[in-house]
């Protein structure tokens, strides 16, 4: 472990150590913070009355409006002289989502980065090629930070350029890939193009995260590319990659939680759930400085879990995400959500993890119907028609006893679904499709 003490400290001793970091972090919020003041003032709120670790439900939510309304620094705690970088993330609309450092707090971020490398066995001798788009987006320049703090050798490739990238993986001998795991597919499938044979690489580890995937997913991975596969989250409100991560149990991701402060609530009401819920995670910084962001309402569904993990972390573990609540759809009723399906295609041989979910949107996430079109392998493609009929049927039969409605299905051939180098996109509108 990088952080012995913390990442093994007493639950008791960590929530003592929340609360002082939490009670500072208000504090000078509502001092300094003209959005968290006002807020606090409307609610009859005053910092000291978060006396407990409870205390933080009577405290404001943070949306992503938020940040749009206080564009771009609003949210900003500090002097302008003490922000030493600044991180960004597009949302479909408006303006961007901007995110402030301190030097201070880049040293933080990099730390947690750097506590999940360590966590699945990276140190010092590994290579780490990032290949996570670097520049505003917080995926290259988090796992660089880290990689780099933990003492590794560290490959800037960025993402894109495949076969540089896969020329530079051999030459170099990289141990550690860390991308989206819709790129390490991408990877995957352009190493068998060229006759690489990936399972007989360096590669021994692989960090992949800022999409929701699924188990399966993992599985495919680790045997095409011959490692293993640990999941990596993290969102640009609070920091970038890092606020939680997957350690060699694989059960789940520990939050960092002398960073954050995480809580599952109810997204309709607002309630907090009590541990082993599923809802959504909700998250407040404890220990940043440039732009601690309150209650930040992620809309990433999972849930979580303070039982002390095999590795021996006392760290709370959120569960796989699988799905924003506003990726979610809902289908004759039924709730939906793109990596549940990926799970189950992946289930059936003959097909590849590439598909994509064609929805005929009623109102908001109501769908009338869905269409599920997904790659099947050369073999399964050039063989008889018959092999192509039973696949279908298969895929019918997992699909309607998992999801309890039937969905269509169309298989199409292979390498003509778009391939994603930074975050894929599942569900596409017919009338994006021009149909
Ligand atoms: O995606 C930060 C990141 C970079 C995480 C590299 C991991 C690795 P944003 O672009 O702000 O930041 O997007 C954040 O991506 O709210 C989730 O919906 C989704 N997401 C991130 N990691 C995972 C994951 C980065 N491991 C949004 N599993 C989040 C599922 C993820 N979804």
């Amino acid at each position: 472990m990088l952080d012995n003490k913390i990442e093994t400290m007493d639950r008791k001793d960590l929530e003592e150590l929340q609360l002082k970091k939490l009670q500072a972090t208000v504090t000078r919020l509502y001092n300094g913070v003209t959005f968290y003041k006002n807020h606090m003032d409307a609610m009859g709120l005053k910092p000291e009355h978060i006396k407990s670790l409870k205390d933080v439900a009577n405290l404001p939510f943070t949306t992503k409006e938020d940040f749009r309304d206080t564009y771009p620094y609003g949210l900003c705690s500090v002097p302008k002289s003490e922000v030493v970088r600044i991180q960004s993330s597009s949302g479909t609309t408006g303006k961007p989502i901007v995110s402030c450092y301190t030097k201070n707090d880049l040293d933080l971020w990099a730390n947690s980065v750097a506590r999940g490398l360590s966590g699945i066995g990276v140190t010092n001798d590994d290579t780490v090629q990032v290949a996570f788009g670097y520049g505003l987006f917080t995926g290259g320049l988090g796992l660089h930070d880290g990689a780099q703090k933990l003492g590794c050798t560290v490959i800037p490739t960025s993402s894109g350029n495949t076969r540089k990238q896969l020329m530079l993986m051999m030459d170099l001998k990289t141990t550690t890939l860390v991308c989206t795991p819709s790129y390490a597919l991408i990877i995957a499938e352009t190493a068998k193009e060229l006759g690489i044979d990936l399972t007989q690489s360096s590669l021994k580890y692989g960090m992949f995260g800022a999409e929701p995937w699924s188990t399966n997913m993992r599985t495919d991975i680790e045997n095409k590319l011959g490692i293993k596969a640990y999941n990596i989250y993290g969102l640009t409100e609070m920091q970038g990659p890092g606020v939680a991560v997957e350690c060699t149990a694989k059960a789940g991701m520990h939050i960092w939680e002398d960073y954050f402060y995480p809580e599952i609530i109810n997204p309709e009401t607002g309630e907090v759930l009590p541990e082993g819920s599923v809802g959504e995670l909700v998250l407040t910084n404890i220990a940043r400085e440039a732009q601690p962001v309150l209650r930040y309402r992620t809309h990433d569904i999972t849930s979580i879990t303070y039982e002390k993990c095999a590795c021996g972390r006392t760290h709370a573990r959120i569960a796989q995400i699988n799905g924003r609540s506003d990726d979610m759809i809902k289908v004759k009723g039924v709730k939906v959500f793109p990596s549940q399906i990926e799970s189950i295609l992946l289930t059936v041989p003959g097909v590849e993890p590439q598909y994509q979910i064609v929805v005929d949107r009623r109102d908001g996430f109501v769908c009338d119907n869905i269409e599920v079109r997904v790659e099947v392998g050369e073999a399964a493609f050039t063989d008889r028609m018959a092999g192509l009929v039973e696949i279908k049927n298969k895929l019918n039969a997992a699909l309607q006893s998992a999801l309890g409605i039937k969905v269509d299905i169309k298989l199409v051939e292979p390498h003509t679904i778009s391939r994603f180098e930074g975050k894929s996109k599942r569900i596409v509108n017919r009338s994006e499709l021009g149909e």
